[in-house]
């Protein structure tokens, strides 16, 4: 997968160059390409914003320099031979505040894509005319981290990679964990614990040093139900009731939660 980011900030991208991703980049698996916006700038100041029309606080980004690496960006793409049944244009993420809630579901969409590329504003965005030019080349989605303001895109960025190119296949080493992860969807994970049994006086729960794997897996997945109820009752309200055991519809009960008409809903005077 290749991914391009532009940035007035490239340091900050820095971080892509260790750990699981580094080592991906490493392994040829993702070929990450970091663009500084002021190589595009002409200027002896290398000016990227200038004041919004219509008044305002803060400044905007000027649309030039987004135009040129946009375009020098798409240009250079490796064209795939594809079915023309589809969209072959790449896909062009923009963080803001303003956009679509980047979640999961979008990662994993995302992952299978050849060719992402993100744009990362600052100050207060990027002049709204550089969204219509990319369209040109590019499918723009305008995408959130979540509902808080962060400074700019960069942030945003890095965690969107690091979701997106762990399911890339081979990124992450022990697949067991996303198969993992993909059994458990709709719930939060359980509670972990390593070595020490005991620790501080605090001991691991008594099920987990017995070896009794059916018995583990039903605690587990009890631990699951029970703190999604507590932190997340909005996962559990959306959740598929067909998909809930005996076991886990006592768990529920007793968290707070009852089935009615097929529908999972609060218990009475809860
Ligand atoms: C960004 C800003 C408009 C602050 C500039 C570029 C993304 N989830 C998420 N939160 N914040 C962002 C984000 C992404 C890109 C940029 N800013 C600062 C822009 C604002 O309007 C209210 C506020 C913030």
């Amino acid at each position: 997968m290749r991914i391009d980011v532009v940035s007035i900030f490239p340091e900050y991208l820095q971080a892509l160059d260790i750990s699981l991703i580094g080592k991906a980049r490493r392994d040829g698996l993702l070929d990450v390409r970091i663009h500084d916006l002021r190589e595009h700038t002409y200027d002896r100041h290398r000016t990227v914003d200038d004041t919004p029309y219509g008044g305002g606080a803060g400044m905007v980004m000027k649309p030039e320099p987004w135009a040129e690496a946009l375009s020098a960006i798409a240009g250079v793409a490796p064209e795939i031979p594809a079915a023309d049944d589809g969209d072959s244009r790449p896909l062009l993420l923009v963080p803001s505040p303003a956009g679509e809630v980047f979640t999961q579901a979008m990662a994993q969409e995302l992952s299978t894509r050849d060719h992402l590329v993100f744009a990362c504003g600052r100050y207060e965005g990027i002049d709204e005319r550089v969204y219509e030019y990319a369209a040109e080349h590019y499918e723009v989605r305008p995408v959130s981290l979540g509902d808080y303001v962060l400074n700019g895109g960069e942030v945003a960025v890095l965690a969107m990679i690091e979701a997106i190119g762990r399911l890339v296949p081979g990124v992450v080493g022990n697949p067991e964990s996303l198969i993992e992860e993909s059994h458990s969807e709709g719930l939060l994970e359980y509670p972990v614990y390593t070595k020490p049994a005991v620790w501080e006086g605090r001991e691991v729960p008594e099920v987990l040093l017995n070896g009794n794997h059916g018995k583990i897996a039903r605690t587990r997945r009890a631990w699951q139900l029970e703190r999604t109820a507590a932190r997340r009752p909005d996962l559990i309200r959306v959740l598929d009731p067909s998909t809930l055991n005996r076991h886990d519809r006592d768990t529920l009960w007793h968290a707070g939660f009852m089935i009615e008409d097929g529908r999972i809903v609060d218990k009475p005077g809860e």
